[in-house]
């Protein structure tokens, strides 16, 4: 059975955090660490290879709007390094994620010591975050991300790794994501996507997990994936954006796109609320923000 580290806290996922709300969370607790989201004006704090400490808080992320992170980097890569340098955090610092994707379960876990700061670990979250390259650590926390339930997460990748078998529900949602790839694989197969000046691009009734597809899509530039938002939204269309694997030296950061909240590499328009423009409409927006920030 995994003993969860009684530091970790899993607080509600919303788009931007500032310093003063999470010093008002945890008025007691003098060392809080970030895993794997921003908080607004990290990158005004004093920045090292292994992370940004601002006022007082560690952050182990990726998200900050510096050019160290334009890169294939993860929160883990970065937990690695710190640990490899500093060693664990002690058990009184707070340890503060919110979300449980691969990355941000990594990091957390590494930073407690609860994992060990190992390559593997930076290979899972590099192919979670950035390749969607076939990986069982990566496949298993990712399929699992939505649970946002910890301790199952953590003892099913321990069943993983000690190659014990994982539990029935931690089987099924792996197996969704498994026909997942295959799905975005099929859909290359029959020609699915739509191309725009080295844009592909696809609208779905369900979602697509946009880290999938790129491997299967050599020559894209960038991906775009338009699903509808829940029914209960006031707009239309989640839009996913991603670089492909045909992209040098393009962040989606510096290209003003509508209603859009990203990292250098991919984003969506979930994070806003959707958007109201098509799927076509904006794959020519992305086009054009291209062309004005990069030359045609
Ligand atoms: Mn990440």
């Amino acid at each position: 059975m995994f003993k969860l580290p009684d530091n970790v806290v899993l607080i509600n996922e919303k788009s931007v955090y500032t310093y003063s709300e999470l010093k008002e969370m945890f008025p007691d607790s003098k060392l809080l660490c970030v895993c794997d989201f921003y908080v607004q004006g990290a990158e005004d704090g004093n920045i090292s290879d292994e992370g940004i400490t601002y006022d007082g808080v560690l952050n182990i992320d990726h998200h900050a709007p510096i050019e160290q992170m334009y890169k294939q980097i993860s929160s883990t890569t970065l937990a690695i390094d710190y640990v490899k340098e500093h060693g664990i955090l002690p058990s009184d610092h707070k340890i503060i994620i919110n979300h449980t994707d691969c990355d941000a379960v990594l990091s957390s876990m590494i930073m407690t010591g609860a994992l060990e700061p190992l390559e593997i670990y930076n290979d899972a979250a590099i192919a979670a975050d950035h390749t969607g390259v076939e990986n069982d650590i990566s496949d298993l926390l990712q399929a699992l991300q939505e649970t946002r339930d910890l301790p199952f997460i953590m003892e099913n990748l321990c069943h993983l790794q000690d190659d014990e078998k994982i539990d029935t529900k931690a089987e099924m949602l792996l197996e969704d994501r498994m026909e997942s790839r295959e799905e975005v694989k099929q859909l290359v197969k029959d020609g699915a996507f739509s191309e725009y000046n080295g844009i592909y691009y696809i609208g779905r009734d369900e979602k697509i997990e946009s880290e999938l597809v790129p491997e299967f899509l050599p020559d894209a530039k960038l991906v775009v994936l338009a699903s509808p938002m829940p029914p209960d939204s006031e707009r239309e269309w989640e839009i996913k954006v991603r670089l492909g694997k045909n992209t040098r030296d393009i962040n989606l950061k510096k290209l003003n796109l509508p209603d859009f909240g990203c990292r250098f590499n991919a984003g969506s328009t979930m994070r806003l609320g959707g958007t109201d423009i098509e799927l076509e409409e904006y794959v020519r927006r992305v086009y054009s923000e291209i062309s004005r920030v990069y030359g045609a």
